[in-house]
């Protein structure tokens, strides 16, 4: 078990201002923040990021989503990082979220979701590695 996930605040809740007050409740659940950065993804990285989704019905708007605005991108710490990070974003579609999920208070539909979060060890590690070199974790 690794205790490393990999987050974004995605482009609807940075333009809405959701920011700061997400970042607050990653920090107050716990998480000490490894790396972060503010950046905007070109289409052809944010199709990148997200190449597992390449055959689904989905994957052209969720490119153009991701693409459309700035996002901000961390490296997250905590024991059992990747579950219990799920845990307090909530269920991917926010109509199914837990109450005081992040994605319940601050996400407005499947596709402009407000944030991500890794599902496995293995993808928080090349989800990280995607965004951030050695030299910007701490
Ligand atoms: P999650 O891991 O909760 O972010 O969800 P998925 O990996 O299943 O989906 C990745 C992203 O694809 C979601 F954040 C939003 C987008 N998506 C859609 O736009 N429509 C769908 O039906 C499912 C996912």
């Amino acid at each position: 078990m690794s205790n490393r996930t990999f987050t974004m605040i995605k482009p609807d809740a940075f333009s809405k201002g959701h920011s700061g007050g997400i970042l607050d409740m990653i920090l107050k659940s716990g998480f000490r923040i490894v790396a972060l950065k503010m950046t905007k993804l070109s289409q052809e990285k944010a199709g990148e990021f997200y190449a597992v989704h390449k055959a689904r019905p989905f994957y052209g708007e969720l490119v153009d989503f991701m693409s459309s605005g700035p996002i901000i991108a961390a490296i997250l710490e905590k024991d059992n990082a990747v579950a219990d990070f799920r845990k307090l974003i909530g269920a991917t579609d926010p109509a199914k979220a837990d109450a005081g999920t992040i994605r319940k208070l601050y996400a407005a539909s499947v596709g402009e979701n407000a944030v991500h979060g890794s599902d496995s060890d293995e993808n928080a590690k090349i989800e990280g590695d995607f965004f951030f070199s050695g030299l910007e974790r701490y």
